[in-house]
């Protein structure tokens, strides 16, 4: 790939891994699976990485532009003013690996910061997105060998031998461990811990607990941004498994769960209908809602417990002027007991809260606007 300035920008072709046709028909074949499963249950549920096809991951993109939707807006100001503290714990030489990487837009406050970051490794699901920032990243840092990979992050996937013998730190912004339930977030932190290795650090933002009324326009913002968000799941659905959803038989509800510390979307059916979607025919009462996402909201204390569950221990937090977000900057814990493999999945809906509000935490917390 040749830049703007005519340098030859060292991006490695994105690790699509065995056949991307016939990685395509597989994903295929899990949303039609999961839209059987999850819209054939009980509780009608289906999993939030399902929003982001590219109509999605752009809507998405527009949420992080509202004023009602704090989180982007918080963690950006915090990062900027932290970045150079940051940068200072990052070694020579070494690779940034950017879990669900998006546009990687707050990632260059990173790389601006650390000169001496020589490799970057976008892991994100969509291909065309992980594409698209890539080429414009090689384009703005020519120095950094970019090595893209196209996967679900709280998969199983192999980092690109670009990284192989560099020193490893691991960038999660933007609170989407929130979007995880409580197993699945302890193994997908336990999961990274065995992919970046024992020397790594590992940067977490988190969304904090906060007031209902500030939580509920995030998700419910007054453009409706999020609400053509999370009906664009029901177009999917129609666009790529013969579905017949009328987006307009469903109203968006976010409202939060103090048990479980997290706000939920729900699409609620507006009347008693009969959608047919995947070879399969659902029925939706009035009133009935499909649960498509939760956005966990921590303490310190809370994800700071969740954290040494799979392994890791808190070397420093930084928090945002309000609207409160967290970064967590993680270091491996000593001790045997987390080479263990944490049992669980990433259900979309969990019965179990994810953390326990309880005793004083201990780590040495930095207020940062
Ligand atoms: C990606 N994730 C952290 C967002 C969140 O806040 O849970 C997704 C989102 N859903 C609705 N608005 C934003």
């Amino acid at each position: 790939m040749t830049n703007l300035a005519g340098k030859t920008a060292l991006v490695t072709g994105a690790s699509r891994g065995v056949g991307h046709a016939s990685a395509l028909a597989q994903a295929r074949d899990s949303f039609a699976a999961d839209v059987i499963s999850g819209l054939s249950a009980r509780r009608k549920r289906l999993a939030p990485k399902y929003f982001y096809d590219a109509t999605g991951s752009r809507l998405f993109e527009e949420i992080c532009r509202t004023d009602d939707y704090y989180v982007t807006r918080s963690e950006t100001a915090l990062l900027r003013n932290i970045a150079a503290e940051l940068a200072a714990g990052i070694p020579e030489g070494a690779a940034l690996v950017e879990f669900g990487s998006g546009e990687s837009g707050k990632t260059r406050l990173l790389l601006d910061a650390a000169p001496q970051l020589s490799a970057y490794v976008p892991i994100d699901i969509s291909a065309d997105v992980l594409d698209e920032a890539s080429a414009r990243l090689a384009r703005d840092y020519p120095q950094l060998s970019i090595a893209p990979v196209v996967a679900d992050f709280t998969g199983h996937f192999r980092l690109p031998g670009a990284v192989d013998g560099r020193p490893r730190v691991g960038f999660f912004p933007g609170s989407t461990i929130g979007n995880l339930d409580r197993d699945g977030a302890v193994l997908f932190l336990w999961s990274a811990r065995q992919v970046l290795g024992a020397q790594a650090a590992l940067l977490v933002g988190v969304d904090l607990v906060k007031d209902e009324a500030t939580l509920s326009a995030a998700y419910d913002d007054s453009h409706g941004v999020t609400a053509r968000f999370n009906k664009n799941l029901l177009m999917r659905i129609n666009r790529e498994l013969g579905g017949d959803f009328d987006p307009e038989a469903f109203d968006h509800l976010a409202l939060w769960n103090a048990a479980h510390s997290r706000m939920e979307i729900h699409l609620v059916s507006l009347k008693d209908q009969l959608v047919n979607a995947a070879g399969h025919t659902f029925a939706f009462r009035s009133g009935e809602r499909l649960h498509t996402e939760n956005s966990h909201k921590f303490t310190v204390d809370m994800f700071t417990r969740l954290a040494a569950e799979a392994g890791w221990s808190v070397s420093n937090i930084w928090i945002s002027d309000a609207p409160q977000v967290a970064l967590f900057r993680l270091e491996p814990a000593l001790g045997e007991a987390f080479r263990r493999v944490p049992t669980g999945g990433t259900r979309p809906e969990s019965s179990e809260p994810i953390g326990c509000p309880q005793s004083e935490n201990s780590q040495k917390i930095i207020f940062r606007s």
